[in-house]
């Protein structure tokens, strides 16, 4: 079949977002509440503050808004975690980042499936965090075996989902039809299943060894068990929520509020109860939450240190973990240690803690062909013929993500599992490495820097950030 019939990967992206988007509000009708809280709440942002709707108009941004959402899965063995990673290539989603969250009591590891060019996140910025359960970390032998053999029986994948995945991998695409037919298929996988595929006393096992075992071994697949919307103002959605019958987690994960946010803030409400059929008995679940993201600028390895260094010190300062009951000091604290990073853009791009997107101005445009202007990146900015807005977050946080995890799993019985970080042995499992996502933003902010140029009609070099 000749190339050109095949759809974009961006565009199977884009059709399998919105189908998983329309099968969530069906499961999970709570999801739909929240994304009309969430889209008001946007609606009252722009109108309110019109610098943010500015800055989100010059990177585009205000055009992927209302499609922008992430969802999560977790999925149980090596050979699960590489079909998944070669379905997700079919539509353009390849693993960026690894994350270890056994440090946080999590027996998991983890990377986001996403795009990785802004063309691509700009067409549909959908991406899944993917956890890979980790069976070596269960102490007890017999039960590691248990959840082994249960889970070498199950098939998360149609045999067309198969079919279609080898054939895209062959012929490198799908035509429109077929593509219509990889997302109904891949759907299949990210359902949520009624029928457990374990015996209650089995599910009982599972869940006292660690909830979340008892969630990706009993089950026939890994289900969507959030889809998170994007939010400008976390904090009025954090408020707001009660009164729409949803419970918050106790606090908002990453940093404080700013003027200008950075990186990502993250809260969730708490999972629902759900009837289980298991193979004897009767029972019930708890697995699908909601959550809300507010995305911020994108730092560089220098910005992301100071992060890390000013949460260290909140927790350090809070002497414990962050929850209900000292919810109001953790936000005051945090709030006190991050006044040692600078909210104002022109300062972090001047103390190299961010990444940014560089525009020609139509005074830049103008200027094009005269004889005087400025010829450096700081001189084009001040004269106006250079705009910067800080590069989008695209990924996640592992502190963070520990946090969402814990608050749907419940606070009680933390385990522990000491820091086990493997990468080695997750990108073996995943059959290819993951990218890493700081060397993404640095080229897409070099990208942009080589468009200036170009607009500008200057030496690529002379704009080297
Ligand atoms: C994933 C939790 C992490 C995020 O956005 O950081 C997460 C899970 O519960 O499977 O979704
Ligand atoms: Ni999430």
């Amino acid at each position: 079949m000749p190339a050109q019939d095949f759809v974009s990967p961006d565009s199977i992206r884009a059709r399998f977002s919105s189908a998983m988007s329309l099968m969530y509000k069906q499961e999970v009708p709570l999801y739909g509440t929240l994304l009309k809280l969430v889209s008001e709440v946007n609606r009252q942002v722009m109108a309110a503050r019109p610098e943010v709707a500015e800055a989100l108009r010059w990177t585009g941004e205000i055009e992927r808004l209302d499609q922008e959402r992430h969802g999560a899965i977790r999925v149980g063995s090596a050979s699960e975690l590489a079909t998944i990673g070669r379905l997700f290539a079919v539509m353009g989603m390849h693993p960026v980042g690894y994350y270890d969250l056994s440090s946080a009591g999590v027996p998991v590891h983890s990377t986001a499936f996403r795009p990785v060019h802004e063309q691509s996140l700009h067409a549909s910025p959908f991406r899944v965090f993917t956890s890979l359960l980790r069976l070596e970390l269960i102490d007890d032998p017999a039960l590691r075996e248990l959840a082994a053999s249960i889970l070498e029986q199950r098939q998360i994948f149609t045999p067309r989902a198969f079919q279609l995945i080898e054939q895209s991998e062959r012929d490198g695409g799908l035509n429109d039809s077929d593509a219509d037919a990889f997302v109904a298929e891949a759907l299949h996988t990210f359902r949520w299943h009624h029928e457990a595929t374990v015996t209650a006393a089995q599910y009982q096992q599972l869940h006292d060894q660690h909830r979340l075992i008892a969630d990706v071994v009993a089950f026939k697949g890994p289900h969507i068990n959030h889809l998170t919307p994007r939010t400008l103002d976390i904090d009025a959605i954090q408020l707001g929520m009660p009164a729409h019958g949803i419970p918050p987690k106790a606090v908002i994960e990453g940093p404080p509020p700013r003027r200008h946010p950075i990186l990502l803030r993250q809260t969730s409400f708490k999972a629902l109860q759900e009837s289980i059929a298991f193979r004897d008995a009767e029972g019930s679940h708890t697995a699908r939450f909601g959550e809300i993201e507010q995305r911020g600028a994108a730092l560089t390895p220098k910005g992301r240190a100071l992060y890390d260094q000013l949460l260290d010190a909140t927790r350090d300062a809070l002497g414990g973990a962050p929850a209900e009951s000292n919810a109001d000091r953790y936000m005051n604290l945090l709030a006190e240690q991050f006044r040692a990073f600078p909210d104002d853009l022109r300062q972090m791009r001047e103390q190299g803690l961010a990444y940014f997107r560089y525009f020609a101005t139509e005074k830049g445009l103008a200027a094009r062909d005269a004889a005087q202007r400025p010829t450096t990146l700081d001189g084009l900015i001040d004269a106006g013929h250079i705009h910067f807005e800080a590069l989008v977050y695209e990924d996640f946080l592992p502190v963070s993500a520990a946090g969402i995890f814990q608050s749907n799993l419940g606070d009680d019985g933390q385990a522990e599992y000491g820091s086990n970080a493997n990468r080695d042995a997750f990108e073996q499992a995943l059959g290819m490495r993951v990218q890493d996502e700081l060397a993404l933003y640095a080229q897409s902010e070099r990208r942009s820097l080589e468009a200036c140029a170009k607009a500008l009609n200057l030496p690529d070099a002379q704009l080297s950030s």
